[in-house]
């Protein structure tokens, strides 16, 4: 058993090789080049990301934390007893503790996250803290189809914080969104958080810290595709770039060539023009009337919309 396991293991790992390969090769053959930013949490990128939200200038995390913690009572009245807790993209598992804590009478936890490893660590912590609660992981690209294993009778909640949801296009979030709630299902709610638009300069020095952490971060997809695709991207030669695009209320991250190149991935050639980028992520900072849009054109109600003291982040329940 443990052999054949071994080898699905490795066909799963052989796979998703195969598809990141193909969603760079395309990425890279595009006018504005592009890769996915979830491409990001490999192992060491997911530790460089537990090291954005600790930095001064990446508010999203405290904020964020701070409304859950202030609301935490609120919330778990909202989602009453016996509830099943499903956290898409759940990284480290820090945050979720907040709401376990808040409810009565947790049944489960299923964690879906892209980065296997890191998310079976975070759960055996959080399973020593939280005897009663069944834990579920799901190994899963959770931007894909995702199937949730059985729960019990109680009320399904979804939990997607740190405003993962602005790392979509709008389109493609509507989509998410709509996704998440066949999930699932009727009667379940939704604790989302995502980033308000407010000045460009705290936008930006969030995206490009003095310390060069939110840099290396970036820089370490070039590493990833190198190790895992056989590229031969000389990291030293792209910049960490980010700025606010005020149109289209976004910040983006993109990797700049410093100098004019050539990049190979077996028999395929990149050529760089000096300046030109590799677009990495959108960060969308929304309004409370747009978040809500979206919300609705996916097909969920608000509930209740909490804001932490300043105005620059929101937590939303939903329910459908
Ligand atoms: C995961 N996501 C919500 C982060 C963000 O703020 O868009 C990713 C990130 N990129 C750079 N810093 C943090």
């Amino acid at each position: 058993l443990a052999r054949s396991l071994d080898i699905a293991e490795q066909r799963a790992a052989d796979e998703a090789t195969a598809v990141f390969r193909a969603d760079v090769l395309f990425g890279l053959s595009q006018p504005q080049k592009a890769v996915p930013p979830k491409y990001f949490y490999d192992e060491a990128g997911s530790r460089l990301f537990d090291l954005i939200c600790r930095l001064p200038e990446y508010y999203p995390t405290r904020c964020e934390v701070a409304i859950l913690k202030a609301r935490a009572g609120e919330i778990g009245d909202l989602m009453g007893p016996g509830a099943s807790l499903v956290e898409f993209g759940s990284g480290s598992s820090t945050k979720v503790r907040l709401l376990l804590d808040a409810m009565a009478e947790p049944a489960a936890y299923v964690p879906i996250d892209i980065s296997g490893p890191h998310m079976r660590a975070a759960v055996a912590r959080l399973a020593e803290d939280y005897p009663g609660v069944a834990m579920l992981p799901v190994e899963a690209d959770f931007t894909q189809a995702v199937r949730l294993p059985p729960l019990g009778d109680g009320r399904r909640v979804g939990f997607f914080p740190g405003s993962t949801i602005g790392n979509f296009t709008p389109d493609a979030a509507t989509a998410f969104l709509a996704h998440v709630g066949e999930v699932l299902g009727v009667g379940s709610s939704l604790v989302i958080g995502f980033d308000l638009a407010k000045d460009w300069s705290v936008l930006e020095a969030a995206y490009d810290d003095r310390q060069g952490i939110t840099a290396a971060f970036n820089l370490n997809l070039l590493a990833r595709i190198n190790r895992e695709v056989g590229a031969d991207f000389d990291p030293g030669a792209f910049r960490h770039k980010a700025f606010f695009n005020a149109g289209e209320s976004r910040i983006e991250m993109h990797l700049e060539s410093v100098r004019e190149q050539e990049v190979r991935i077996g028999r395929h050639h990149f050529a760089f023009a000096r300046g030109e980028t590799i677009h990495t992520e959108n960060s969308y900072k929304f309004s409370a009337d747009a978040f809500l849009a979206l919300a609705r054109h996916a097909g969920w109600r608000m509930r209740r919309m909490w804001t932490d003291p300043k105005g620059w982040f929101a937590v939303a329940a939903l329910e459908r």
